[in-house]
């Protein structure tokens, strides 16, 4: 890593890294031009990820840029997106300031293929700022690294047509980015996350990641910045490989690492159907239950959740979106205690009835959270590997509720009521006076 890194004590970077750790659930939007043709080209259904529509097309800059008159998104209404991001109990919110094609959300000094030369013209990025501001949620910028639309971008792609510079330069590719950064960073408050992406190209090296890491946190101290930036990241898995590699955590893809990542930052970011960018062909949407499950899943291994929505060009998030938000808003109404600031699972392996997480409570003590997804039949779940007697424990719904714990042969026993009172998960809260587990676990 840079020298700037390994010039931050421990401590620093924890407490840089506190809020992150804490958050453990995230909003992306993916927004941009891409959302007009919304999955379809010359009445061509285009499979999965339709913000690669330019490159999966091979549309050329020049034919692809009119799509900046379509893109007039008239009832975008930004306070209700960090709205319905907060109820759901999303910390953060990460939004595409530029994806791989290019295109700007914001006025941007630095090129007129952004927002300010489409019908709409105003900045998209200043009334999200100001709604996250209101509400208390942190905005985050995902920034693409690779871009197709301008001509010093080092990979030579001929369908990108007449804007391809025939010898791409990318020390002034790199100015640009740099000063669009500096855009982002100073004019919209405080930046939580720069959320960088496209590192895997040739024209991105480890020596540009490197830079643009250590140029960032000399300006922002506190900036947190995903592994995408460098060249370290290992695939879709997306941890880094190691430590010679600039990011501050690591980013799987449509994927939940099999077991917790101990002393590692890390966030899975996917989708609620199969696309980042809107598309008007894809119905593939999980369930509640799974997005929900996927929470506590990613939550009782030590991650964050870095849950998508696609925008239509119009500004709406689509409907099966807003009612999955509302589903784990409901659910979080009761549970986010169980989310928020926890820590991982201390047990070496998954339980059979679900996951868990805990929280270190006063003297020495140790709150669990069972999370039940498989309710058992006769009403006794057992807990396996805890060794000592638990104060306390109920379900988190009703915390007036005592639940009989008895020893078992395994571990624990709680008696609980004959049916799940919620079918997608019911969290009990376990109280111990102190943490052990059996030696034979
Ligand atoms: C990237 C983007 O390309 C995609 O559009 C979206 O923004 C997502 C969050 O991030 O997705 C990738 C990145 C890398 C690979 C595949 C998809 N890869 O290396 O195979």
């Amino acid at each position: 890593m840079s020298g700037l890194v390994q010039a931050e004590t421990k401590e620093e970077s924890d407490q840089r890294m506190a809020w992150f750790r804490d958050a453990r659930f995230g909003m992306f939007i993916h927004w941009g031009p891409y959302s007009v043709p919304a999955g379809e080209w010359k009445g061509k259904g285009v499979k999965d990820n339709a913000e690669w529509l330019q490159s999966y097309e091979k549309i050329p800059v020049a034919e692809y840029t009119s799509l900046k008159d379509q893109f007039n998104p008239v009832k975008y209404d930004a306070d209700a997106w960090v709205r319905l991001a907060k109820d759901a109990g999303m910390k953060y919110i990460v939004i595409t300031s530029k994806h791989h094609d290019g295109f700007c959300l914001w006025d941007s000094k630095e090129t007129d293929w952004d927002i300010a030369s489409t019908p709409y013209k105003n900045d998209l990025l200043a009334p999200l700022a100001e709604a996250c501001r209101k509400h208390g949620v942190k905005l985050c910028f995902y920034h693409s690294i690779m871009d197709w639309h301008h001509p010093d971008w080092g990979k030579k792609e001929p369908w990108r047509g007449n804007a391809l510079n025939p010898s791409p330069d990318m020390d002034r590719y790199t100015a640009y980015m740099k000063a669009q950064l500096k855009e982002l960073l100073t004019n919209y408050g405080d930046i939580g996350i720069l959320w960088f992406d496209g590192e895997w190209e040739d024209a991105w090296t480890h020596e540009r990641g490197k830079d643009l890491y250590a140029w960032l946190r000399q300006e922002h101290p506190k900036l947190i910045i995903n592994n995408r930036v460098d060249k370290g990241r290992q695939g879709m898995a997306g941890m880094t490989k190691d430590d010679k590699y600039a990011g501050d955590y690591g980013t799987p893809e449509q994927e939940i690492p099999a077991n917790g990542l101990p002393g590692v930052d890390w966030e899975s970011c996917m989708t609620m159907n199969g696309t980042w960018g809107f598309s008007k062909h894809d119905e593939t949407w999980k369930s509640a239950e799974t997005l929900i499950r996927n929470l506590i899943d990613i939550a009782s291994k030590g991650g964050n959740y870095l849950l998508n929505v696609g925008p239509t060009a119009e500004g709406k998030i689509p409907a099966a979106s807003i009612e999955r938000l509302q589903a784990i808003a409901a659910w979080m109404k009761t549970n986010a205690e169980a989310i928020h600031g926890t820590q991982t699972s201390p047990f070496p392996e998954i339980p059979a009835w679900g996951r868990c997480t805990s929280r270190p409570l006063e003297n020495g003590k140790t709150r669990l959270y069972l999370h039940v997804f498989d309710w058992p039949a006769d009403g006794l779940l057992v807990v396996k590997g805890l060794k000592q007697k638990a104060e306390s424990a109920s379900l988190l719904a009703d915390p007036s509720s005592k639940l009989e714990v008895k020893p078992h042969a395994d571990g624990l026993q709680i008696q609980v009521p004959a049916t799940a009172p919620d079918a997608i998960a019911t969290v009990i809260v376990l109280d111990l006076p102190q943490l052990s587990l059996l030696d034979d676990f």
